[in-house]
């Protein structure tokens, strides 16, 4: 039986003559899970010389659930280090979110940017 709980080890039989009536074995060992963390995704976003800050402000606390003072922390940062990363998410989800924002500042007619980008934090860190 071999399935994503258990392995197999097969128990080989000696040479020696001590081992002529036993040919073998086999043991059942739990086996690692095989899951793997999917690979996440940050939304970055870009600073730009015209869109208003508490628009940006407005932006962080509905899109990405931030409170207002670590939103205003997260304007700040894109304005005075030109980005900053807004939250981290699986691809669909970093790619929605980033996407909504584009559409939501383009119908607000502000040039206010984010895109995604892989993060590498983390990585390789499955079970
Ligand atoms: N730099 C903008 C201003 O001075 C504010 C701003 C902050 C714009 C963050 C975009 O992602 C941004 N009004």
């Amino acid at each position: 039986m071999s399935n994503q709980f258990f392995q197999n080890i097969q128990l080989s039989g000696g040479d020696s003559d001590d081992d002529l009536n036993w040919n073998g074995g086999t043991v059942l060992e739990r086996a690692k899970p095989k899951l793997k963390k999917p690979p996440m995704y940050k939304v970055i976003m870009l600073n730009d010389d015209y869109t208003p800050m508490d628009f940006v402000v407005e932006v962080l606390c509905n899109f990405f659930r931030l409170d207002p003072e670590s939103a205003t922390r997260v304007m700040l940062k894109v304005h005075t280090e030109g980005s900053a990363v807004c939250g981290v998410y699986t691809r669909d989800i970093a790619e929605t979110k980033a996407a909504q924002v584009n559409q939501f500042s383009q119908d607000n007619e502000h040039p206010l940017w984010c895109e995604i980008e892989p993060d590498d934090e983390g990585e390789g860190e499955d079970n």
